[in-house]
Parts: structure tokens; sequence; C-alpha cells
């Protein structure tokens, strides 16, 4: 009887495991990309009642692509290709390749357009968010070997008065306020941080009062390569890294998901994350393929573990008057 009395509840747990294991989603069939074909770092953006991609194309190794395309949505499922927006060795005069990890940021009616060209950071800017874009300096608005690390992975994060910052780097995370222009900054109030674990890719938004910064840990060819976030009170930080981290990462066929973006549907309380990981079957870090995935926080407004095996369903965007609040 002694023996039963233990043996029970044993079993109890055991059987409560097993059929919570059950229930555990297939991991070896993963839902297709969004875009079709390899793309990466994935920028992803709201305007009016649309949705955007900016990635790099990928597929050569060393990563040595030479053009930026720009894809639409209205539904984040389907995605219609706008062309190529930008063509460095046409658009550009001081880089050639390296079309690396663009972003987009919307200030009075104009798109901006950051991105790494050569291990330098230029801007592009255009009426619409498909462009055409044109090279707005002339030249690297972060020139290569400006501060330590890859000036690489720009992000430009408009705030709700209007001040814009910019927010790039490998090895470290730079921070500084763009002018009006949205073009130039002064390069001595350039700060730079190094959450821990911080490789590249950062990524700004902002939720009922709070900045998150989010960045991909790892190498883009490592299959751990995931997305860890902090918080801050203040666009420049400081920012206090969550408990719960990665809240991106890899699991079952799908490998090396990081460099991403999110994406508020306007109108609602709704977000959604843009990333990339090795295509499957067969990808590796030069062979990426961009995937969407829904986001969700807590009542404290902790980021909660995104599922990559979730894609999203019925979004529909709800007008409203100032583009994406
Ligand atoms: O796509 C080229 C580089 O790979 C990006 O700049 C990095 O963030 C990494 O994803």
């Amino acid at each position: 009887m002694k023996v039963l009395k233990k043996i029970v509840p044993a079993l109890a747990v055991f059987l409560t495991a097993l059929s919570s294991s059950a229930q555990i989603k297939d991991t070896l069939n993963a839902p297709k990309p969004v875009l079709p074909g390899v793309f990466a770092d994935p920028h992803i953006a709201a305007f009016g009642d649309t949705f955007y991609l900016y990635p790099t194309t990928d597929g050569t190794e060393g990563w040595m692509s030479t053009y930026f395309t720009c894809w639409s949505s209205k539904n984040l499922v389907d995605w219609k290709n706008e062309g190529t927006i930008l063509d460095l060795p046409k658009d550009l005069t001081w880089a050639k390749e390296r079309a690396w990890a663009p972003a987009i940021a919307e200030k009075n009616g104009k798109y901006y357009y950051y991105f790494s060209a050569d291990v330098n950071i230029g801007v592009a800017v255009a009426d619409k968010p498909t462009g055409p874009f044109k090279d707005a300096l002339g030249k690297p608005l972060v020139p290569k070997g400006a501060l330590k690390g890859q000036m690489i992975d720009p992000m430009a994060f408009v705030d709700d008065d209007g001040s814009a910052y910019l927010y790039w780097g490998q090895g470290n995370c730079n921070i500084v306020k763009l002018n009006d222009d949205m073009v130039s900054y002064d390069p001595a109030k350039i700060i730079s941080i190094k959450p821990k674990g911080y490789n590249e890719g950062s990524f700004v938004f902002k939720r009922n009062g709070k900045y998150y910064l989010m960045w991909s840990e790892f190498d883009t060819r490592d299959p751990r390569y995931s997305v860890a976030y902090a918080t801050a009170d203040s666009p420049m930080g400081p920012f206090t890294k969550a408990e719960l981290n990665p809240v991106l990462k890899g699991r079952g066929v799908v490998k090396g998901a990081g460099h991403h973006s999110v994406v508020k549907v306007p109108g609602k309380d709704e977000w959604y994350i843009a990333y990339h990981r090795f295509k499957i079957p067969g990808g590796n870090g030069y062979n990426r393929e961009t995937s969407i995935s829904p986001m969700r926080f807590d009542k404290k407004g902790n980021i909660l573990p995104v599922d990559v095996f979730e894609t999203p369903k019925n979004v529909k965007v709800k007008i409203v008057k100032a583009f994406n609040k």
C-alpha cells in the first residue's frame, strides 16, 4: 500500500508530462518563408494601410550583394515585389557591394532609407516608401572605421515628438540623435554601449512609454543566432537587459533565427516580428530566408518568447489618422 501511495502520484506526473509533450508542435515542418528566395535582415514597417519589407539580398558567400529590393503587403502573408530600390554600382559613387541590413524611417512625409554598403552606413531619401531612393549625401553617413566594430546594421527610430535617433554597429551598439534633416548628427554626441551578448542588428520601438532595444546575439552563420532585448525610459538608455532572453531563437528545423525587426499593426496593439532563418532545407549564414511570427507581451510589458512555427493570420489594419500610431 505504501509503495502504491508513492507510485500513483509519480505516475500521474509522468502521464501529464507525456500528454503535454504530445501537444508540442511538430518542429520538423516549418512554415514557408514570406518572401520567395533568399532574403535576410528584414526590416518591416507599416505606412498607411500597407506593410513593407526591406531585406538584404542573400545567396552569395561573404554577403556580396549589390542591390536592395522592397516588398509590400496588406496582410503580412501575400507580398508583392516592388523591385530594386537602390542599386549600389548605379546609385552610389562611394560603394559598390556588401549591400546589407537596411532600415526605413518616415518623417514629415519623406522616407529615409538607411543601409550598409561596403561596411559604411549610407542614407537615401524618397517621397514614397517604394522609392525611387536617391543617395542623400554623396558620401557615407557613418564612414567605415569611424568607431570600434563594423559600421553596419543601421536602425532609425522616430519618437512621438519627432526626434529621431540612429542606432547601428556590429560589436557595439552606437546611438546618436539625428538632426532634424535626418541625414546629419553631431559625432561628439555618439554613445556606444554593449549590452551583454550584443553582437549586431539593433532595433528600437516604443510601447506604453517604454523604449525597447533589441539585438542579435552570436554570429549570423551560427545556428544559435538569436534575438534578445533590454528596456529604458529614454531612447538613449540606460538600457536594462530583460531577465527572459532570448525572445527569438531557432527550434527544430528552424536554425539561426535572428536579425529581426518589429511592426505594430496600425491602430491596434498587435505586434509582429520579421526575422531571417537559415533557408530550409540546406541553408546557412549566406542563404537565409525571411519569416514573420506574432510577438506578444505580458501584462508588465515583457516580451514573450516567439514561436517560430507561428505565422500571421487575419491581419487587418485599422486606419488611423497619423501613420504608425
Ligand atoms: O546580411 C549581412 C550581415 O549578416 C548583416 O549586416 C548582419 O547583421 C548579419 O545578418
